[in-house]
């Protein structure tokens, strides 16, 4: 049997309900600049009384240095006008060398300049700002999502800041290494998951914990495709491990239990859901995953698609339907 990666991403379909995620960022795109960047303010330091985010290493910092110094050096209006352009996503100078930002250092950049914001050196949301209505609605949306929810609005809605430079190519200058993330708790080793014993997934799980990416990958078919959450499938050995150094640095995997339907050509389709830290937020936040893997014949992994669970009761939800 042939599959294709239209065939693999329906698998288990029936078990996918809408997340909010994609609703509440719908309703951030609807809001102006200024009430954008005024809602993730408020959203980051409302959420900030509960949980922040760890404070990214020099290495990470390193590679927005230029951007930062440039900033601070800004008038307030001049500061203003960056971030007011950075979510405008307008082309501008600035906004490309920020769209060859990898995805954490785009959230480094941000961390510093909040930072800088609080100490009075960049610009801060003006005093005396009156919230609109939108905001509220969408802050109120927010606030009804669980912690590994909102953080995920917070990263889209900052990745997708700047130009997009996805069909430009990077000058060699600005092709950077991407800096480790420092490992401080012990990693789920050692993975035992209820109704599983496929090992292409016990040792996707292993290697990942343990940031072996080449390991991860040699357990994929050389056509094989990795779905990230809400993304359109990334396809052969180089793509996905340029993504995962880019994106899957330092995350602490806990799949707890899954299916595996075993098909007549002999090839699996397996359904694991679990709990996802971030090394972001380590500990104190969990996001509750799905992973639909299909498996060929031959125990490879053709396709992966990791989903984010609609609520914590998807966690049980493993029919097929
Ligand atoms: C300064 C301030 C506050 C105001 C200003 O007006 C505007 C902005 C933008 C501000 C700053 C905001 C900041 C600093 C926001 C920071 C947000 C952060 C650090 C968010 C981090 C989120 C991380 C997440 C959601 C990570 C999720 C990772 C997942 C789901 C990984 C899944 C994977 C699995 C499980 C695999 O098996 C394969 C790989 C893959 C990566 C897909």
């Amino acid at each position: 049997m042939t599959y294709t990666i239209e065939s693999a991403q329906n698998i288990f379909s029936g078990t996918q309900i809408p997340s909010p995620i994609p609703a509440t960022i719908a309703l951030f795109d609807q809001l102006s600049v200024d009430d954008r960047l005024a809602y993730l303010w408020y959203a980051y330091t409302e959420m900030g009384r509960t949980i922040t985010p760890a404070a990214p290493g020099a290495a990470r910092l390193q590679l927005a240095e230029g951007l930062l110094t440039q900033i601070k050096q800004m008038s307030p209006e001049e500061q203003t006008k960056v971030m007011r352009d950075l979510a405008n996503r307008i082309d501008t100078p600035i906004n490309r060398s920020y769209g060859f930002f990898s995805v954490n250092t785009k959230l480094a950049f941000w961390y510093e300049l909040g930072e800088l914001m609080k100490q009075g050196i960049v610009a801060p949301i003006p005093t005396g700002y009156q919230m609109s209505p939108g905001v509220k609605v969408v802050l109120e949306a927010t606030q009804k999502l669980d912690p590994g929810q909102q953080i995920t609005v917070l990263r889209n809605t900052v990745v997708d800041m700047g130009f997009d430079t996805s069909d430009l190519t990077p000058s060699s200058s600005r092709k950077s290494v991407e800096p480790v993330f420092e490992r401080t708790e012990p990693v789920t080793t050692n993975v035992k998951i209820e109704g599983i014993d496929e090992p292409a997934v016990l040792q996707y799980v292993e290697a990942m914990n343990a940031d072996n990416f080449a390991a991860a990958i040699a357990l994929f078919t050389a056509d094989g495709a990795l779905q990230p959450p809400f993304q359109k499938p990334i396809v052969g050995h180089e793509a996905i491990a340029k993504y995962m150094r880019e994106e899957a640095q330092g995350l602490n995997m806990m799949p707890k239990q899954g299916i595996c339907e075993v098909q007549p050509d002999g090839s699996k389709q397996v359904k694991v859901t679990g709990v996802v830290q971030t090394p972001w937020f380590g500990v104190n936040v969990g996001m509750n995953i799905a992973w639909r893997f299909l498996i060929n014949p031959q125990g490879k992994i053709f396709f992966v698609a990791i989903d984010m669970l609609a609520s914590p009761q998807e966690l049980l939800n493993l029919r097929r339907m």
